[in-house]
């Protein structure tokens, strides 16, 4: 199983829209896989399949962070049936902003439609960081980043950053 590359902001491929699974197949479970182990190792709770190139709509979270078993959630067309009106703000990360935090609000609770890594058809009420952090994935899956439910203000300075140090690391000698 290989570990796969995380694009970082700014990249164009983060704003697209991924495209619905329409057969969970060996591909897809391959797909799955690997992300789960590049979400491991990175480490992080969660990981959309577009942050690793693929512009499928395919979502993997784990928020036990290592407390006792691993409870692997691999997700493909993820689907929020329901939000709750109560929010809940979360200091957010994401492994292609590394290093940029800020907190966002979201919806405290989620009902989420999925097929499983068999491709049979589940739902799950989410609710505290699992809640926030499947709502952070599947934004992923609309090319929505934490960045854009914050101030524009705040949000070009993480951008510029990110730029910034994208930029002096192409200078860098190989
Ligand atoms: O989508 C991503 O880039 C993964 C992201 C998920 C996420 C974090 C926080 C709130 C919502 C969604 C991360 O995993 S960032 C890293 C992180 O939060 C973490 C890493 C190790 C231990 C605990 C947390
Ligand atoms: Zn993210």
């Amino acid at each position: 199983m290989a570990l796969l590359p995380i694009l970082v902001a700014p990249d164009p491929r983060l704003k697209l829209k991924a495209k619905p699974v329409e057969e969970v197949d060996e591909r897809v479970r391959r797909l799955m896989d690997e992300m789960a182990e590049t979400m491991y190792a990175a480490p992080g709770i969660g990981l959309a399949a577009p942050q690793v190139g693929a512009l499928l709509r395919v979502v993997v979270a784990d928020v036990s962070k290592g407390d006792g078993e691993r409870q692997l959630l691999r997700m493909a067309n993820p689907e929020i049936l329901w939000q709750s009106e109560e929010l809940a703000i979360y200091n957010e990360g994401c492994l292609s902003l590394p290093e940029h935090y800020a907190d966002v609000e979201r919806p405290a609770e989620a009902k989420i439609r999925y097929l499983d890594h068999e491709g049979k058809r589940q739902e799950i009420h989410a609710q505290g960081l699992l809640a926030t952090c499947l709502q952070h994935e599947i934004d992923h899956l609309e090319g929505t980043l934490f960045v854009d439910h914050i101030s524009s203000l705040k949000r070009n300075i993480i951008l510029r950053k990110l730029a910034k140090t994208k930029r002096s690391k192409e200078l860098e000698p190989a």
